[in-house]
């Protein structure tokens, strides 16, 4: 029964997860090529609260490591960097996207199917956390 339950919520909400005045849309893990072992996570974390939140960390389920890490290009050679910690003002947007911020999944225990779903769990400045159930699906060209 409680496996029904939480099959039938995958169903309804499964890009959606908030937490009080944070909320995170359109959460997505590319499929990773057989072998990889890191690959990225991506989404919009929205904060409608009237403070600003500060998202320090990020667990995943079935992954050794995630780190919140930031691409980018300098002299024409593409670098990431980690990130410590990410502000995020009242009414803002931060957005994790490929060639920007995003979620570094690393040493997978096992490898992801599409159809799988990856849990989560960010944390921030407060002791507050917010687990997402991220969908694995193939990445649309050009997004
Ligand atoms: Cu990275």
């Amino acid at each position: 029964m409680t496996r029904f339950l939480a099959f039938i919520l995958t169903l309804v909400m499964p890009l959606t997860a908030s937490a009080g005045d944070l909320s995170v849309t359109v959460a997505v893990v590319p499929l990773a090529p057989p072998g990889v072992m890191a690959h990225a996570a991506y989404f919009n974390l929205t904060n409608d609260g009237a403070e600003t939140r500060r998202l320090i960390g990020v667990r995943a389920e079935g992954y050794a490591m995630a780190h919140l890490h930031r691409s980018e290009e300098m002299a024409d050679v593409a670098t990431m960097t980690a990130v410590d910690a990410i502000d995020i003002a009242p009414g803002q947007s931060i957005v994790f996207k490929p060639g920007g911020l995003h979620v570094m999944l690393m040493h997978p225990a096992a490898m992801q199917a599409e159809g799988d779903t990856v849990l989560l769990t960010l944390k921030f400045a407060n002791g507050e956390t917010l687990p997402v159930q991220v969908p694995v699906t193939r990445l649309r060209h050009g997004s």
